[in-house]
């Protein structure tokens, strides 16, 4: 399906149901007392998290919500039915925001977690409950509530452990084949990957899911290239691996680039471990300069496989357990 990480929904929670006016009625008592039973609540609307899902599309497709109304009371003091709720699956990571204000709302990041985004309006109450030692054949009964209803935007950050980072085909696409059982496209042009892909890298006792992301470009910070729109991707990872096109000779420069972008648009991004995948040493004709990064690295060739076993156990030990 489609990779849709923002959509704007509008939700209703259901009215109240009427409370009831009416009368007992039996054989030998002419005027019985009230006896209108209270309307039922409104059903309301909650999103909550399920974890196979990947996308915002669903929302993006039915942006209207709607829970169902309470029933009205009824005689005999019957409670109405209380109106069902209407339950919205979203993929973990959704944050939600007040379309109007863009204030936060909430978050949905385990599998089932829920928040309720509309509530429904309480039932009225009934003539039976306005009786009192004074008034005892009441005649009124209250409306129900009004349900709750408003705009929101949701805007998904993936939930995953590691996110690669990288120029544009560097071979962050051909690494998460090399890890996982993923089949992303890999091609020979820069911005082949266009929206993230996931993967599951299994250690001897871990599982690992991989973010594999769209490549970052100068100025990405500021929404350049597909800028924005994926760098919050990696907000939710716990660990980043690098990965540069080292055949290109300037490996360094390449890796001080992705930090300064990731460190513009969010410092405390680079607060957690990583570590740096120097590709495609396939291409360097036995050439492995001596680099000094400041972080643990392994050169490797996606490609072909070579020693991305190494580079697995390497994360497996460095990840923040
Ligand atoms: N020789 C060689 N080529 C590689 C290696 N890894 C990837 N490539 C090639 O590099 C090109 C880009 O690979 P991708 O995996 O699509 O790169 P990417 O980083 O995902 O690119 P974007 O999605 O555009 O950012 C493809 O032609 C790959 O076959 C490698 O280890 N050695
Ligand atoms: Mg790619």
């Amino acid at each position: 399906m489609r990779f849709v990480d923002e959509a704007v929904i509008e939700a209703k929670g259901g009215d109240g149901g009427k409370g009831c006016v009416s009368f007992r009625r039996e054989k030998f008592v002419p005027k019985g007392g009230p006896d209108g039973g209270d309307g039922g609540d409104g059903g309301s609307v909650i999103l909550f998290g399920r974890e196979n899902l990947q996308t915002l599309a669903d929302l993006k497709y039915r942006r209207f919500y709607r829970a169902f109304r309470g029933r009205y009371g009824m005689g005999k003091n019957r409670h109405g039915r209380n109106g069902e709720d209407v339950r919205v699956p979203v993929p973990l990571g959704t944050d939600v925001y007040d379309y109007e204000t863009m204030k936060k709302l909430g978050e949905l990041v385990k599998h089932r977690q829920e928040l309720v985004i509309a509530r429904g309006g309480r039932g009225g109450k009934g003539n039976a409950r306005f009786a009192t030692s004074t008034e005892q054949a009441p005649r009124n009964s209250e409306p129900g509530a009004r349900g709750e209803q408003r705009k929101f935007k949701l805007v998904l950050r993936l939930v995953a452990d590691i996110g690669f980072v990288g120029l544009p085909n560097a071979g962050k696409s051909t690494l998460l084949s090399a890890l996982t059982r993923a089949n992303p496209k890999v091609a020979t042009y820069p911005f082949t990957t266009l929206t993230p892909n996931l993967g599951v890298m299994k250690t001897k006792d871990f599982r690992f899911t991989l973010a594999d992301m769209p490549g970052i470009i100068e100025g990405a910070h500021k929404g350049k290239g597909l800028g924005l729109r994926f760098l919050r991707h990696i907000e939710r990872t716990k660990m980043l691996v690098f990965v540069v096109d080292a055949a290109l000779g300037h490996p360094e420069q390449d890796y001080h680039q992705l930090c300064d972008e990731i460190k513009r648009y969010k410092e405390a991004i680079l607060d957690r471990p990583r570590v740096i995948a120097l590709n495609k040493v396939d291409l360097l004709l036995g050439k492995q300069p001596e680099l000094n990064l400041g972080l643990p690295g392994v050169w490797i060739s996606a490609l072909r496989g070579d020693r991305v076993d190494e580079l697995r156990e390497l994360i497996d030990k460095l990840f923040p357990k």
